[in-house]
């Protein structure tokens, strides 16, 4: 079913069109992380939104009717909902929306307390259409937030990779394994997507076809490989470990492979079967056979699977003095990963002697489903109001906590010395929000491509 704008906001909003004061002519509101788990954000998903809901004629006649048949039995009575308001924007704009959306560039990592997005109405007799619009664009807390765990753990195993092994392997140290763990196919495609912001690896399928429809192209931005799971082995029977574990490396004879090993025993696995039995197939074979513990506490098993693996399979020391798998093993953990567990495993591993690139890690919950709108705080606030043709700044500051207080005015975002600012829009410097949406029109698109180099500079 075709969206309809009327339909996706929260129940209140319907009844705001007659609460501002008499004069209103414009409502100006932005978008920030009031701050949380970390100090920066990275912006994304914005596109996603105009595309899918907001650009084109998006007022019918036929969903007006269909919306106010809804919150008449909603409401019980069918004087709230503002069916002039709708079809003034229908009958003067062909259904196109009369707002102005400025945002920062997706992909830009912005410190918290500063504006990331501003939203007004283009026509003084839709000033009640810029707040309706919050709940939708609220939502953008999520593809945020998550491009921001990413990002953030992508800096931590880079400073381990930098004090112990090879930074140039990172796009593939962190594997979305989220898919089984969000609430919606949608929650899967955007999330997925914002992970890939920074990173190469995923097993999200729905990502990749997110990024190709809303973001411009028809690349990939997702790799993965054959990989076993329990059922794959345990079918085989519990006698049968070994030939589950050699029909892995002969079905799949090239390049990687991952098999999870902790059906009965990891470490009779790491020892006896990957170590003793298999260990000449694993040398043979043309790729790198990668081990993935599966349950335990995850810096001692992954610490102990790579010593077993080292005395049986062989470790050489690299030049930053750390020791390094053969080549043709690694390992990758992805049960109870999340960014305080890879500082763990990657610090565990360091003051062992173990490099960084020993190791990957598969993160689910914690990357897509553990997050919610506070993780950063996000924010859409008002800050002016044109009444009777005077702009009035708007904020909020409850004596009962002043980490709510919003910003004031009309505002701009800069950068000035290296830092990003916000400051008021009529005061110096070059804005970085960009006017993105304008009257039902997108006017300004990014591809997936953009996005990343926007999140690696
Ligand atoms: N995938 C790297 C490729 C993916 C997966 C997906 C839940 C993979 C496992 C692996 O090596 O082991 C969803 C759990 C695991």
């Amino acid at each position: 079913m075709q969206p309809n704008i009327m339909l996706l906001t929260d129940s209140y909003k319907l009844s705001h069109y007659k609460q501002y004061p008499a004069g209103t002519s414009q409502i100006y509101s932005y978008f920030e992380s009031r701050g949380g788990e970390f100090e920066s954000v990275t912006f994304f998903g914005l596109q996603y939104l105009l595309k899918e809901y907001l650009e084109g004629k998006v007022v019918s006649q036929a969903k007006i009717d269909r919306a106010a048949k809804m919150y008449a039995a909603h409401f019980g009575t069918d004087k709230l909902f503002n069916k002039e308001g709708w079809e003034y924007i229908l009958h003067n704009h062909n259904g196109y929306l009369p707002i102005r959306i400025k945002a920062v560039p997706e992909g830009m990592v912005i410190p918290t307390h500063n504006v990331m997005l501003t939203i007004e109405n283009t026509d003084p007799n839709c000033f009640w259409l810029t707040n309706f619009l919050e709940t939708l664009l609220l939502q953008l807390w999520y593809p945020c937030t998550v491009a921001t765990i990413s990002r953030e753990v992508k800096v931590m195993i880079t400073k381990y990779l930098e004090e112990t092994g090879d930074p140039l392997t990172i796009d593939f140290k962190l594997h979305d394994f989220g898919f089984r763990g969000v609430s919606s196919v949608e929650s899967a495609g955007i999330g997925g997507a914002a992970h890939l912001v920074n990173f190469m690896g995923t097993d999200t399928v729905a990502a990749l076809s997110f990024i190709q429809e809303y973001y411009n192209t028809d690349g990939m931005f997702g790799f993965s490989i054959p990989a076993a799971e329990h059922s794959t082995i345990t079918s085989w029977g519990r006698e049968n470990e070994v030939q589950a574990y050699r029909n892995m490396l002969t079905q799949y004879p090239e390049g990687l492979v991952a098999v999870v090993s902790d059906s009965y025993d990891i470490y009779n696995a790491c020892e006896h079967l990957w170590g003793e039995v298999l260990k000449e197939e694993i040398l043979g074979r043309n790729g790198t056979l990668v081990v993935r513990p599966d349950s335990g506490e995850p810096k001692d098993v992954v610490l102990k699977c790579t010593e077993i693996l080292g005395v049986k399979i062989g470790f050489t020391v690299n030049e930053k003095g750390y020791k390094v798998l053969n080549p043709k093993i690694r390992i990758i953990q992805g049960d109870g990963v999340n960014y305080e567990s890879i500082g763990e495993i990657l610090e565990h591993l360091k003051k062992h002697g173990w490099s960084a690139d020993n190791v990957g890690f598969g993160m689910g919950g914690a990357l897509l489903q553990k997050v919610h709108r506070d993780t950063q705080k996000f924010a859409f606030k008002c800050s002016c109001a044109t009444i009777n043709g005077m702009d009035r700044d708007v904020y909020k500051d409850p004596v009962t906590d002043h980490d709510k207080k919003s910003k004031k005015g009309r505002l701009k975002l800069v950068k000035e010395d290296g830092k990003y600012l916000t400051k008021a829009l009529h005061e110096d410097g070059e804005d970085i929000l960009r006017t993105v949406f304008e009257n039902g029109l997108i006017l300004e698109e990014i591809d997936f491509e953009g996005i990343k180099e926007n999140a690696n500079s």
